[in-house]
């Protein structure tokens, strides 16, 4: 029996779940253990979802716990999160022939033109042109900001180990990333940024991620976006020919454009920021900033 795929996109601020099950309704085994501890300075906690010590054949060191899984162990120190001001809200980014021109961009180099990817003619197609977002107000004056990170952070909850497909681009500076650690960044500049749209492999372990995608406009309009597809199994996506193969269309969890009508919840003079290396953590009620250590099982 194929594994069903229910993907729920809760409102602004709250988790995507992903409940990778076998044909069965609701989200056995996600129970939420709460919120995690507050007061001053940095806490430890542990908001693994379902986390213990030992699962399966996965014994963790003291202070970390296995994934839901079991094919990894995480421990998660957390601080308060800086509030900048108030919110952008999150629209529809620019539509432009210039986005996605050149197609999909895999790492090895292959290249795939077409109206889904994108091509080289006066249409504005592509999938940039399809999910990408800006600043509402911004777009009404130029896409402001200019020259500043906007984005926004999603918490993703995986029962299983999975390779994703990343499909990502941005006008004109586009980054990515996963748990604080940056997964993806063209901060190129000008117009490559957006010309392509990259694809990437990308293996995520069972558990809680805290994904963050931003974009950085310079000047005229500005748009940025990111799709995940998957789960595939762990380990296959190892190469163009594979990740051009793989259903990216039918298996897409994650999409900028779902945040439309939203907040960026990340920003410099607005939204909230962490210090590096933490992500903000957007699972629980009130927006932390958490930095995820993660061992292999012992
Ligand atoms: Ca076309
Ligand atoms: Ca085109
Ligand atoms: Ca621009």
């Amino acid at each position: 029996m194929r594994p069903l795929l229910l993907f729920v996109l809760a409102p602004l601020g709250a988790c995507v779940e992903y409940d990778l099950t076998f044909n069965t309704k609701g989200s056995g085994g996600l129970d939420d253990t709460g919120a995690s501890g507050g007061g001053d300075g940095p806490s430890v906690t542990d908001t693994e979802l379902g986390a213990e010590p030992i699962i399966g054949d996965c014994a963790c060191p003291d202070g970390f716990s296995a994934t839901p899984d079991g094919d990894s162990c995480t421990r998660r120190v957390t601080v308060p999160a800086t509030w900048n001001g108030a919110a952008l809200e999150v629209c529809r980014g620019a539509v432009d022939a210039v986005y996605g021109k050149f197609g999909a961009l895999y790492p090895d180099g292959a290249n795939v033109q077409d109206n889904y990817w994108g091509d080289l003619d006066e249409e504005a197609d592509g999938r940039l042109n399809e999910v990408g977002v800006w600043s509402c107000g911004g777009a009404s004056v130029n896409y402001e900001p200019n020259d500043e990170w906007i984005g926004f952070a999603t918490c993703v909850e995986l029962p299983a180990a999975g390779d994703y497909l990343l499909g990502i681009a941005g006008d004109n500076n586009v980054r990515m990333r996963v748990d604080g650690v940056e997964l993806y960044s063209d901060t190129r500049g000008d117009t490559l940024p957006f010309n392509y749209w990259n694809l990437r492999a990308v293996n995520l372990s069972s558990g809680r991620h805290h994904v963050e995608l931003e974009g950085l406009n310079q000047g005229s309009i500005a748009s940025f976006g990111a799709e995940l597809a998957g789960p595939f199994k762990a380990g296959s996506l190892t190469d163009d020919a594979t990740m051009i193969a793989a259903d990216y269309d039918g298996r897409r969890v994650f999409s900028s454009l779902d945040r439309e009508g939203g907040t960026f919840e990340l920003g410099v003079t607005t939204g909230w920021s962490c210090p590096d290396g933490a992500a903000l953590n957007v699972c629980d009620e009130e927006p932390e900033c958490t930095t995820t250590e993660r061992v292999e099982c012992q």
